[in-house]
């Protein structure tokens, strides 16, 4: 035997898979669960089961998309599949990232129609770095445009652009239609169940490898809440067993170790969670009761310490101020008000959230919170607003950083997808951003496929004007590239605001008046204050104006019910549009109730005046 030949690893349990499910955002992830949920007899016959099962936060329901990553298990043959459903919005990558620390194989969803797109990279890319073996299931293969073929090709191009080992070269191909639950290997033999699928990863993914009698390690890749249960740590078992009752160490992140007593241990089974005796190397499990527990801890053996290193993640790029509402409005409709208030909100989330980060500024009322995305922070500041928080926010920001006496930034890779008669304005907008096309492509279907890198700053403002300028036909997809030397300056917003120049409510009559100067925020009936932003002005400068003003009339009517008017129904901007439209010098009041835009100063007098043309660069 060659002495180079390393012992063989050990199989720490035959009957055990855990897999993630990884993919670009919409190709089917959660929709597959569902199907591998069913078909494995998770429910009864006549229970009623809501579509996307995973997808149980408010949020995730409302937007149609999953936010965080979740496990689940069925059961198939004797084998027990733990899976891990997880976002495939960019924005949400860090969740990715750790998830895969808990699996020994993925499934890489691709659209049979869409092929893949920037997020696919990213997770593949991930999957590639962890030496983890990939099934490429290639979904949605019912829709009328799907081209499966070609985008196999493209699969195979994006490994190769990877740099896959020819092993990984070697992945199995399944041909799925996630919703009709079926899949097959063959495109010729229509699938009619997703058994196929269940084999192949029986086949594919390999048994957790790991020694059931060596000293316990287990990492904790997630965490969860209950109210009844607390926090909760998700953690794969690596090497060792734990039992219900023993003494354990845990590794904290700082350097320390902390010892305590397992005395709630679960194991997913479907969307349940039960509670079990013990578990072993391969398992992946649930801890109670261990309240200060956090992601990337290790718990392990009580003599024998052996922590696993962190779990890294790509930095964070946007940051947005995170302030103590001080609009005159403030703690009318909220709850958590002070910044004390804010403080803990905000250091329970990095708890649970590996890929955010919060920094002290110079105000004790003000916070700097740097995440992946104005999505996930806005997600987050959704999130607060419905557990009651009032918070101001400041236009999101991207981070520089200074690399030999350079400043650079960070820059996307930025794929659209329009209709041909739009591509001259796309390009045009994209031009004044900065950003560079690096390929086009035609397919012939009318549509056409455009390439660019631009800086993540120039793609601040940018979904909505490119949704209005496509007519909400253009997909964009974007995703970090690199760090490059800062790109020069970039326009700003094109036009000024409408200010409301006193406190009062808002009526048919001023609005009337106004709504040929711009775009009107607010509706009649409005309570406004001075300073606040009431609408959009269609030249470059700010106006202060007076949206309280009455009719003159002998007999006053009530401030909405001028009928007579026809009023231009205004443009309510939600959270994610108001962060994108807000400059330097404006702020965005958020409250359980209300999202509000105003300007920093509120008094007209003490306010710096816009009123020159284009007031200066996009910093
Ligand atoms: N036609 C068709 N539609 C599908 C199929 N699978 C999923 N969909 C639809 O695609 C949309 C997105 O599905 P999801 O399962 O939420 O996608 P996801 O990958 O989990 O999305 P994120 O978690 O937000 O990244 C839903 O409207 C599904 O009904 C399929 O096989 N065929
Ligand atoms: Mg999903």
């Amino acid at each position: 035997m060659p002495a180079s030949r390393k012992p063989k690893p050990c199989i720490a349990n035959p009957n055990r898979r855990n897999v993630a499910i990884i993919a670009h955002v919409d190709h089917g992830k959660t929709t597959l669960v569902d199907g591998l949920l069913h078909q494995s007899g998770v429910f009864r016959s006549n229970e009623r089961v809501a579509e996307r099962a995973m997808d149980n936060t408010d949020l995730e329901r409302e937007r149609g998309i999953t936010i965080l990553a979740k496990n689940t298990a069925v059961h198939y043959r004797d084998v027990l599949i733990n899976i891990v459903d997880t976002p495939g919005h960019a924005d949400f990558g860090g969740e990715v990232e750790r998830t895969l620390a808990m699996v020994d194989g993925v499934l890489l969803l691709v659209d049979a129609s869409e092929g893949p797109l920037p997020q696919t990279r990213f997770v593949l890319r991930k999957a590639l770095e962890r030496a983890l073996p990939p099934i490429v299931v290639i979904n949605k293969i019912d829709r009328q445009d799907a081209r499966p073929g070609d985008v196999l090709n493209e699969i195979y191009d994006l490994f190769i652009d990877l740099d896959a080992t020819e092993d990984q070269l070697d992945f199995p191909v399944l041909y799925a239609n996630s919703r009709a639950g079926t899949a097959t290997e063959d495109l010729a033999t229509p699938g009619r169940s997703l058994q196929p699928l269940f084999d192949a990863i029986l086949q594919h993914v390999p048994a957790p490898i790991g020694d059931p009698n060596a000293p316990l390690q287990a990492l904790v890749a997630n965490l969860d809440a209950s109210d009844y249960l607390g926090r909760i740590a998700i953690a794969r078992v690596f090497e060792g067993q734990v039992r219900l009752g023993d003494e354990v160490a845990v590794c904290k992140l700082n350097g320390q170790v902390e010892e305590t007593r397992i005395t709630k241990l679960y194991a997913f089974d479907g969307l349940k969670r039960i509670e079990i005796e013990q578990a072993g190397a391969g398992d992946i499990i649930c801890l109670a009761g261990m309240e200060s527990i956090t992601i990337g801890e290790t718990i392990t053996d009580r003599e024998m310490h052996r922590p696993i290193p962190p779990i890294h993640v790509d930095e964070p790029t946007v940051s947005m101020i995170f302030g103590v509402n001080t609009s005159p409005m403030a703690g009318r409709e909220g709850q958590y008000v002070t910044s004390r208030n804010l403080r803990e909100r905000l250091a329970r989330e990095l708890v649970g959230n590996v890929s955010i980060r919060v920094e002290e500024t110079d105000s004790p009322d003000q916070m700097k919170v740097v995440g992946r995305g104005e999505l996930q922070l806005s997600i987050l500041v959704e999130m607060m607003r419905r557990e009651g928080y009032e918070v101001q926010l400041s236009r999101p920001e991207i981070v520089t950083r200074e690399v030999d006496g350079r400043v650079v930034e960070p820059v996307e890779e930025l794929i659209i997808d329009v209709p041909e008669e739009y591509q001259g304005v796309v390009i045009a907008q994209l031009g004044t951003r900065r950003a560079t096309m690096t390929k086009m492509v035609n397919h012939g279907s009318g549509r056409v496929r455009l390439e660019f890198r631009i800086p993540t700053r120039g793609l601040i403002g940018f979904r909505s004007q490119f949704l209005t300028d496509t007519r909400g036909t253009g997909i964009m997809n974007h995703l970090f590239a690199a760090w490059e030397p800062w790109h020069g300056p970039i326009p700003g917003r094109p036009r000024g605001v409408l200010v409301a120049d006193r406190t009062g409510v808002a009526t048919s009559y001023a609005l009337y008046n106004l709504q040929e100067r711009g775009v009107i925020f607010v509706h009649p009936g409005t309570q406004v204050y001075e300073g606040m932003i009431a609408g959009e002005n269609a030249k470059t400068n700010d106006i202060d104006v007076n949206v309280t003003k009455e009719k003159k009339q002998t007999n006053m009517r009530a401030s909405t019910a001028d009928e007579a008017i026809r009023l231009v129904p205004p443009r309510i901007l939600n959270l994610e549009e108001a962060l994108e439209f807000i400059n330097e010098d404006e702020l965005v009041e958020v409250t359980p109730a209300s999202i509000r835009l105003r300007k920093r100063i509120l008094a007209a007098n003490r306010r710096p005046r816009r009123d020159q043309e284009g007031s200066g660069p996009r910093a």
